[in-house]
This record gives C-alpha cells, structure tokens and sequence, in this order.
C-alpha cells in the first residue's frame, strides 16, 4: 500500500522536475501530469455509511494500485434509494467517466439511466445487487444466489434444532440481492429436512441500523414464540443482534445471516449468534474494478462464456445472462470470528 500510494504521489513531483529540467536547458515545460491521464471508474453503492462497502471501496483501490492508471470515485446516496442513485449516475454522465460499477437498490428503476449512460460511451457494471440485463454489461454476484439462500436457512436450523418459528428481516423492499436470496431461502425451506421451521414474518429495515433494530424489535414482541431471525444484510444482522441482546432474549432467540466479522464478534459473545456467513467485500470490490478496467479498455464485451482476467481473483465467466460469481460464502464462529474481525 505505502509504495504504491508513494508512487501516485510522486507523479505530479516527477513532472515538476521534469519541467524544472526543461526549463534548464530552455525547453517548453512539459504539461503536469494529472488525473485525465486516468481511467476513471465510479463505484455507486447502495448507500454510504455501509461498512460492507467502505470494505468493497477498499478493495477498488487495490485494483486501482495494482492496475497504475485508475482513478476510483467512490459515491452512493445517503439512504438506499434507487432515486438517489439515478441523481449520482446522471452526473457521472456529465462527468464523463469511463466506467460505473453500481451495486443497485432496484433492478429495473435505473435502467434508463444506465443506458443512457452506456449510450454515452460509459461502461456499466452491476456487483453485488444487480441490474436487470439490458441495463448494464455484465453482473457480479458475490456467490452462487441458490448457495447463499440454502446457507442461511441451515445455519438457523443448526441454532434452533431444526424446529420452529423463523422471521427475516431484510434490507430495501427493492433491493435485487436480498429478494433473489429470500426467494432461495423460501425455496430451501421446502426441503425435507426444514420442513419444521416456519417462516411467519419478513420485514425490511432498509439497511438503516435505526429502522432494522426497530423492526428487529417488532418482530421479538409480535412474535413470542420466534426462534431465529435471519438477516440476509450486515446492517440488519448488526441491528438484531442488539435487539435480541436489549430484549433479553440471548438463548431465546438466535439470529443468523449476512454479517461483517468486523461488526459481529461482539454479538458472537454475548451469544445472540451462534454462526453467520459472508464472502469477503474487499475481492467483490477488486474484482468489479478490475472487471469495469477490462471493459474499458476493449478486453472484455459482456458475451456469453466470455472470460474476464481480474488480476489476484484469476477470472470470472459470464453465463448466458451476463452474470458471473465469485466463491462460496464463508462460515463464521466463536472460532474465527475475532481473526476475521481484523481484516472485514
Ligand atoms: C448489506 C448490503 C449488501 C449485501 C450485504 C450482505 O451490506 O445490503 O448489498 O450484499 O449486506
């Protein structure tokens, strides 16, 4: 990090004496270099304040360092709105980037836009919670959705014996990922070996830490009998955990789901969750910039069974509807949370 931060800082100095030396010898100084030189890759999240972006916006930037000639913008609206996203994608559009990586808060409200975008020479990507296919070039999906959905239900059927009432709580109504993964969760549910837990209620706390831990707490008091409430978002696992734990309601009710190591150890410990999942943010984030420079520069189209290099991550294929998946999710515990804690 330190050296390569040290050589982006050394640019403008290297053209400074460079036009201190060809002013020497009585030349035309040669123009400064700056950021026009650079490809200029947008990342738009679904909102700012989300620790599992500030992870993904760290793992631009290592694309970015590693790539030499990349400018990452990092923007999203302060409340996951697919309105405050059209705004921010519209001056982009005037800003003339050359590239958006957008994690969307609704599938099909910013595809004029996006196309807009796309007819403007800006390439748009999707990651994490994607666009529908004609508004962008390709989609990256943190895992495989079926993997995701099956995961969650079984790390709360393993927290409460296999039996009994369960609710999920969510992020925004809209927001593609989370729907294709309570959709999966439903789906899972319909196993054999679910068939005794009940899903009674799903509430969306529109990753707000405030509004999830009131509905956390809505669904503990309209629901005296829930065993577990399952957050497919790190905002609303966070937010149970603490609700469960100002309940008093730890060994009652278990929570489980989608969660940052970084903000779950303590909810670990005090024994709110047993276990939760996630893939790790920082290769998301690298991946879709690496991906978005690849397009940029003519190496990657958006086609069917095309592959796409993303640096230390390998590649990724694009399947028929333009999607690509990075690994599986990753369990965590009282046995790995606090090493994770350190790094996401
Ligand atoms: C929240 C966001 C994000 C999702 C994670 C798991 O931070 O909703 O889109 O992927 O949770």
């Amino acid at each position: 990090m330190t050296r390569n931060t040290f050589t982006a800082a050394a640019r403008p100095l290297r053209a400074a004496l460079l036009a201190l030396a060809a002013g020497a010898i009585g030349l035309v100084a040669a123009a400064p270099a700056h950021a026009a030189d650079k490809v200029r890759i947008a990342m738009v999240v679904k909102s700012l304040g989300n620790g599992f972006f500030d992870a993904a916006h760290e793992g631009a930037k290592e694309a970015a360092r590693e790539l030499g000639d990349v400018e990452v913008i990092y923007t999203g609206p302060t409340t996951p709105t697919a309105e405050g996203q059209i705004e921010i994608v519209n001056s982009l559009i005037s800003q003339k980037v050359d590239a958006i990586v957008i994690s969307a808060n609704d599938a099909n409200a910013l595809v004029p836009i996006t196309k807009r975008a796309m007819q403007r020479g800006v390439k748009v990507l999707s990651f994490d919670s994607g666009i529908a296919k004609g508004g962008r070039l390709m989609q990256l999906n943190p895992s495989n959705a079926e993997l995701i959905g099956l995961k969650q239900i079984q790390m709360a059927s393993d927290a409460i014996g296999g039996a009994g009432d369960v609710a999920i709580l969510s992020a925004t109504a809209q927001a593609t990922n989370q729907n294709i993964w309570i959709g999966e969760m439903k789906k899972a549910l319909t196993r054999p070996e679910f068939v005794r837990m009940k899903l009674v209620a799903t509430v969306y706390g529109d990753d707000q830490s405030d509004k999830s831990y009131r509905e956390a707490i809505g669904l503990l008091r309209s629901h005296p009998g829930l065993k577990a409430i399952i957050a497919p978002t790190t905002v609303g696992i966070n937010a149970a955990g603490k609700a469960v734990v100002d309940e008093k309601l730890v060994g009652k009710v278990y929570v489980t789901g989608l969660g940052l190591p970084s903000e779950m150890a303590g909810h670990v410990k005090s024994g709110a969750v047993k276990s939760f999942a996630i893939w790790n943010p920082i290769d998301l984030g690298y991946a879709a910039t690496y991906a978005a420079y690849q397009f940029v520069k003519g190496k990657a189209q958006g086609k069917d069974g095309e592959s796409i290099a993303v640096g230390r991550m390998g590649s990724i294929k694009l399947d028929a509807a333009g999607e690509a998946a990075l690994a599986p999710p990753f369990t965590y515990d009282a046995s790995n949370v606090d090493k994770f804690a350190k790094i996401f």
